[in-house]
């Protein structure tokens, strides 16, 4: 048997039973886990104690893969929509007519409206998120997405790598600790986070004499943290400027990192002089003196980790606050050195994303490439279409028609801000495939349903950016289930059907190419072991400088003043809040923030997997006790949270973790439990209160998540 054989490649295990290496990939992943495989069956997942990315822990959700994998409800086989778009009438289709009728609907749509017209969508850090554009690329689109590239992580890459060449990621494997650790508008804790996993994170925070903790709530880092700056959701920048300029005006600063290693200090000097800590006062909420104490403690304490998270991202001043926070640690030398910041190894080399095969004039035509350079231009590492932009195109035909949406993982209807107009964009399209492990609200609109493999299915690696500096992982099929494929198997399989040119190549030779490219180990010689670790070499900008135009660390970016943006950070205000929008917050009085991560969840993932579900049952809305008492709300209390775009329901959560003034949602939310199409969608999912109407951050497009108006009410008996 198939399955058996791969397995008995891995190494032997105990009484018939075989164990497979591999990676958890149910978050962004990177915990080494062993699969341990009885008759093709998947009976236990181990924590690898080898691995130096978990040493043999799991999270809750890792613990829960076996649930996962064979679930009741997962997708199996293909099936096609029998009545109208939405109305979830479905019947099983086979692989053969489910790519068949794919292939034969996307060559008339190219045929008819040209390839631009074709749109592929991905979720977060998936497995097969660059197989996605690659296919794309492979087909003639410029236009792909993904939430990330928009809103998370990506904007702190693309930044990263204008601003010092590169994306930092923490020091947490040579065994020097940190003596800090700032957690920005980040909770590592709770989240499996953007390069690294919660626990490296957790033994760096450990090991840290000192934390500091820039975030509205409470967190269980905040209440043990040296100094906690309880700011207003939305004002990151003007925080990360108070910093600089405290940091600056005090001459607390590295002087000979920055006079040898930094372009544009001066400029910047220059930029922050306005910028005081009690000048952010009245805009962040928190005392200047407070702000002065952390930027003071933050300076004088070396090595230092900048944990940053999604949260600065959530904003359109995005870029700016990034780019902000960015130079706190290029001021106090903690870049590539032990125990901070360091620039990776490049262990995996550059996944040949097919990029090549667009002319300029198709490019040109990547949605938002025109406004938004740093998403989908020339200042974009791998060029993304603008979410918003794209719906449009969908919904309204403007600038053009996108006429077909093919979806591999992702819950638009829940993740995609102003849910509302996502589903009306995807309402309109002649053709809309989603590729899922679980039949989701998006999917449901579907045309055509492929079932996709889940992690333990599939053979990928994985390695920066998305996972640690020096570390290149090797994930593993163990076991298959139903009619299931891996979604890289999908895109071959797609690519061969319509006699594309390109991207037909089977999926380990892809992956061995990536691999002779980075670190040059053999592909099965990494899967025997699961991980490869290089050595890791610190101050690599030494030899030959930081690959920016200056060959150095930019805070003024030479390369975003060519592409006609700021150079230097700057304050905006978010565009509703109380300060830009008085008018609105008369009716709508309360800042809203969303979506801090749940250890029990990935995003708008796992609430079918009944352990989890039992942990954390409901959605919960995080009100301070005197706010809610106010209006006569109690603890479990049903609340309707509403804003200008709509209304939703969570249940209360009293709590005085949270500034009166301040209103947390948890996003995500449906209920798989709840009857089809809609399962719930519309109740509690905070993206029914988004925006993602313009203003958009100037260079890379983002929109409206975090600190926006909102007002709250007591659902009453029979409202429900
Ligand atoms: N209001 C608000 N909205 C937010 C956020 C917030 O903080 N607040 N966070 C935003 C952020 S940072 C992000 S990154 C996005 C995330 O948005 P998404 O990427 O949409 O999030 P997920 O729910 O993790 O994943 C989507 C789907 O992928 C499926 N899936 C899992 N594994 C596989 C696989 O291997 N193959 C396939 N084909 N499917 C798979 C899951 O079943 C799920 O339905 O949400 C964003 N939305
Ligand atoms: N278990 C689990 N792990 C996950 C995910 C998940 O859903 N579940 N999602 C994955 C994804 S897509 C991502 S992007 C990462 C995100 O993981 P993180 O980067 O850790 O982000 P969050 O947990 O969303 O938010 C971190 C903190 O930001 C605070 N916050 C809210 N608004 C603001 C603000 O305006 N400013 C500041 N400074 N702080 C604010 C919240 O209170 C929260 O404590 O986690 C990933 N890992
Ligand atoms: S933290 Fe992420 S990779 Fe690690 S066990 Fe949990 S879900 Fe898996
Ligand atoms: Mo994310």
């Amino acid at each position: 048997m198939e399955n058996a054989t791969e397995a008995a490649r891995a190494g032997p295990a105990a009484s018939g039973t075989t164990v497979v290496k591999s990676v958890c990939r149910s978050c962004h992943g990177g915990c080494g886990v062993k699969l341990h495989v009885q008759d093709g069956r998947l009976v236990r997942v181990e924590g690898d104690r080898e691995s130096p990315l978990n040493r043999g822990r799991l999270c809750p959700i890792g613990t829960r893969t076996i649930d996962l994998v064979y679930h009741p409800d997962r997708l199996q086989y293909p099936m096609r929509r029998t009545g109208a778009r939405g109305e979830g009438k479905w019947r099983r289709i086979s692989w053969d007519e489910a790519l068949g009728e794919i292939a034969d609907r996307l060559q008339a749509i190219k045929a008819e409206f040209g390839a631009e017209s074709i749109a592929m969508g991905t979720g977060t850090g998936r497995h097969h998120i660059r197989w996605v554009s690659r296919f794309g690329h492979a087909l003639g689109t410029p236009n792909w997405c993904e939430p990330g590239f928009a809103q998370c992580f990506h904007p702190r890459i693309n930044a990263s790598i204008l601003t010092m060449g590169d994306l930092p990621v923490n020091d947490f494997l040579s065994g020097t600790p940190p003596q800090c650790i700032v957690y920005w508008g980040h909770n590592p804790v709770n989240s499996g986070p953007d390069g690294e996993t919660r626990f490296v994170s957790r033994d760096a925070h450990a090991a840290a004499a000192k934390t500091i903790v820039v975030d509205p709530r409470r967190t269980e880092l905040a209440k043990e943290a040296d100094l906690w700056l309880q700011l207003r959701p939305g004002t990151d920048d003007a925080m990360a400027l108070a910093w600089l300029h405290t940091i600056i005006e005090e001459g607390l600063h590295d002087r000979a990192f920055v006079s040898e290693w930094t372009h544009g200090f001066d400029r910047l000097a220059e930029r922050v002089r306005g910028y005081s800590p009690e000048w952010a006062e009245p805009i962040t909420w928190v005392p200047a003196a407070d702000i002065r104490a952390a930027a003071r403690l933050y300076a004088a304490t070396r090595p230092s980790m900048m944990e940053w998270g999604c949260a600065i991202e959530h904003t359109p001043n995005c870029i700016q606050t990034v780019r902000a926070i960015s130079m706190l640690p290029a001021l106090t030398g903690n870049i590539d050195v032990p125990g901070g910041w360091v620039l990776g190894m490049k262990g995996l080399g550059r996944f040949p994303s097919l990029i090549e095969n667009l002319s300029p004039e198709m490019n040109a035509k990547r949605l938002g490439a025109d406004r938004f350079k740093m998403l989908g231009g020339e200042g974009a590492d791998l060029p993304a279409a603008h979410i918003p932009t794209l719906l449009t195109a969908m919904r309204d035909g403007v600038p053009y028609p996108v006429k077909a949406f093919l979806v591999f993982g992702n819950n638009t209807l829940t993740t995609f801000g102003n849910a509302r107009m996502a589903h009306e964009a995807l309402m309109k399209l002649d053709l809309l495939v989603v590729a899922d492990l679980f039949m989701t609200p998006t999917c449901e609109l579907a045309d055509i349903v492929l079932p996709a493999a889940s992690w333990p299915e599939l053979d990928q690696l994985a390695g920066l950016p998305t996972i640690a500096a020096n570390v290149v992982l090797a994930q593993r099929k163990a076991v298959r289930i139903g009619e299931c494929k891996s979604d890289e198997e999908i895109f071959v399989e797609l690519a061969r059907r319509m006699k594309l040119e390109l991207g037909t190549e089977d999926v380990d030779t892809v992956l061995a190419q990536q691999l002779a490219r980075g670190c040059g180990v053999a592909l099965d010689e990494l899967r025997e072991r699961g991980f490869h670790s290089m050595p890791m070499r610190f101050h690599k900008y030494r030899d030959g400088g930081f690959r920016t135009p200056t060959k150095k660390f930019e805070f003024h970016s030479t390369r975003m003043e060519s592409m006609g943006y700021d150079p230097l950070p700057y304050y905006e205000e978010p565009p509703e809040s109380p300060i830009a929008t008085p008018g609105v917050a008369k009716d709508f009085p309360l800042v809203l923030t969303s979506g801090a991560r749940i250890p029990f969840f990935f995003n708008s993932e796992h609430r079918q997997i009944a352990a989890l579900r039992r942990a954390h049952p409901d959605p919960l809305v995080e009100i301070h006790p005197d706010t809610a008492a106010a209006h006569g709300i109690a603890a479990g209390d049903w609340v309707w949270i509403e804003t200008l775009r709509g209304r939703i329901r969570q249940k209360a959560k009293l709590t005085d973790g949270i500034d009166p003034r301040v209103v947390h949602v948890e996003h995500g939310w449906w209920f798989p439990e709840e009857p089809g199409p809609e399962h719930g969608v519309w109740k509690s999912n905070a993206n029914v209160l988004t925006r993602n109407d313009p203003p958009y951050d100037p260079a890379m497009g983002p929109y409206h998540l975090r600190g926006l108006l909102c007002r709250i009410a007591l659902v009453r008996p029979g409202e429900a």
